[in-house]
């Protein structure tokens, strides 16, 4: 075991389009199955968080991304998790659900009204004057 270690972090993706945010739905686990997201993952130890960001969205989006400025506060999930949300530009590739259940964009309004996972709502107002 090794001693006090640092709190690792999850990147997530701002995608905007045309007024619309690119939410994906998580498979799973089962607690978070259904609820929609920011797509990302967790930061490798040593790997940087754009790095990270653009390495989760061409797993599994399948899209090659520029990573732009952060959006809104750190989120801390808890367990050693900070979860952290950047723009994002995509330079090639069309958005593809390889490991979420669906794909979908959505405007302001509807940003409101979509089963967010906890942590991504605290964003809601950030992104809303994103799109
Ligand atoms: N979140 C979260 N919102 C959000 C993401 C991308 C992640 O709340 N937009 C949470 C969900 C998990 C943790 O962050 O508690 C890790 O996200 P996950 O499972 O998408 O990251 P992975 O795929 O890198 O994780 P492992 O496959 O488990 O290593």
């Amino acid at each position: 075991m090794g001693a006090v270690s640092e709190s690792r972090t999850v990147v997530a993706g701002a995608v905007i389009v045309n007024a619309r945010l690119l939410l994906a739905q998580r498979a799973h686990p089962a607690e978070l199955a259904g609820r929609w997201e920011l797509p990302g993952g967790k930061v490798e130890p040593g790997e940087q968080d754009t790095t990270a960001l653009v390495r989760e969205l061409r797993e599994e989006l399948a899209i090659d991304v520029v990573v732009g400025d952060p959006v809104g506060a750190d989120v801390d999930l808890g367990g050693g998790l900070v979860l952290r949300a950047y723009r994002v530009n995509v330079v090639s590739g069309t958005p593809a659900p390889l490991e979420h259940s669906a794909l979908r964009w959505v405007d302001a309004a509807e940003l409101h009204t979509i089963d967010l996972v906890a942590a991504d709502r605290q964003w809601i107002p950030d992104l809303v004057a994103l799109l």
